[in-house]
């Protein structure tokens, strides 16, 4: 009788989500909660059962009919589009508002940038954190005991199948991208590979063990310096929001040749000379170049037939530099109160 009463509430419950109307609503009230209903008639056959189980059972049958006028209650209002229209619940109060997230600087930085490449037509790929060594140092021209290899101090990992692998490497910077990036779609290229490098060395207010960069490249029949410094000069420009001069620099990278250090003009002083500056009125952002002839073969491709421009940015002092942050630590703290400000 109780799993009889159980089924029956469940049975209306559903009919009463079904319903589409008030009518049928009503319609399914009288069929069992009705003087002549289904419910009603169940409580009256209980004169046939034993004192004991009469208690028990009418209990439970009561319980369900107060359940069930309580749901016709509830789906009427719904209908009748008085529900919320509780007095008891004042809809003119404040209500509580919620938390809201919302980018961290490096993520608003590499937006901008990846919009700004996108817009021209570039490729946004994502490569290896664990990096073999053969693709982080000598796919790039930088043979095992080169000296170069010293600029870029790193952690070296066991692979678990020495044999299969080679040595491998957190990755030091976004470079080997450049030659898995040739070897997959071949040339023309362009390609930027936003990703997290590891360095093994001490920190400061502008040096982390671990930050982002931004590795570009593009390749394709006479591409030369003039196209690299126009570019570095656009994302510059696009990812401050103020047009900047650049100016560069010869700098060392084997896997390129020339090299370039690309400077920006300071935008917090304006290029005039300020502490963040050094007083110089210029600020160190990129690691450029064009691409050796020995990287553009490690990608399967003709030096004689393509050339190309790559470069290197670090994202965390771009953000320093967006948003005057002052120690490059603060970017990786889970420092609240710091990133509540952006
Ligand atoms: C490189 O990593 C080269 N792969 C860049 C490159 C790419 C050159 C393509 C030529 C062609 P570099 O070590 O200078 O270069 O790093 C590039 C940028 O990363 C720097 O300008 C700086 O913005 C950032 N960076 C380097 N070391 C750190 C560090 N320890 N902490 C934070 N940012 C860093």
């Amino acid at each position: 009788m109780q799993n009889h009463l159980l089924k029956l509430k469940e049975q209306v419950l559903a009919a009463i989500a079904e319903a589409r109307e008030g009518k049928s609503l009503r319609a399914l009230e009288i069929e069992y909660l009705g003087r002549k209903g289904r419910l009603t008639a169940i409580l009256r056959g209980l004169s046939d059962v034993s004192e004991q189980e009469k208690k028990i059972v009418g209990q439970l049958a009561n319980q369900i009919k107060n359940d069930l006028s309580a749901a016709f209650r509830q789906a009427e209002e719904v209908f009748s589009g008085q529900a919320g229209k509780n007095p008891s619940f004042d809809v003119t109060l404040p209500g509580q508002a919620g938390a809201r997230g919302h980018f961290h600087p490096l993520t608003i930085v590499l937006e901008k940038l990846e919009k700004f490449f996108i817009s021209l037509g570039f490729l946004v790929l994502d490569g290896p954190e664990l990096e073999s060594d053969y693709y982080n140092f000598t796919a790039l021209n930088i043979p095992p005991f080169h000296p170069a290899r010293d600029m870029q101090d790193t952690f070296y990992v066991q692979p678990i199948a020495q044999q299969a692998v080679g040595q491998l490497v957190m990755r030091t910077h976004t470079s080997p991208m450049q030659v898995r990036a040739m070897q997959k779609y071949g040339a023309p290229l362009r390609v930027v590979v936003p990703g997290r490098v590891f360095r093994f060395e001490a920190t400061d207010t502008r040096h982390d063990t671990t930050f982002y960069q931004l590795e570009g490249l593009m390749l394709d029949r006479d591409i030369s310096l003039a196209n690299l410094t126009a570019f570095m000069k656009l994302m510059l420009s696009a990812v401050m929001g103020q047009e900047l001069n650049i100016r560069v620099r010869p700098g060392y990278f084997p896997f390129v040749e020339p090299g370039l250090e690309v400077d920006m003009s300071c935008v917090l002083c304006g290029g005039q000379g300020c502490p963040s500056c050094k007083q110089t009125g210029w600020l160190e952002m990129i690691g450029a170049g064009l691409v050796h002839p020995e990287v553009i073969k490690a990608g399967g491709l003709d030096p004689e037939i393509y050339s190309g421009f790559a470069f290197g940015i670090g994202l965390d002092r771009l953000a320093m530099m967006k948003f005057g942050i002052n120690d490059i630590r603060l970017l990786r703290g889970a420092h609240l109160p710091f990133l509540e400000q952006f």
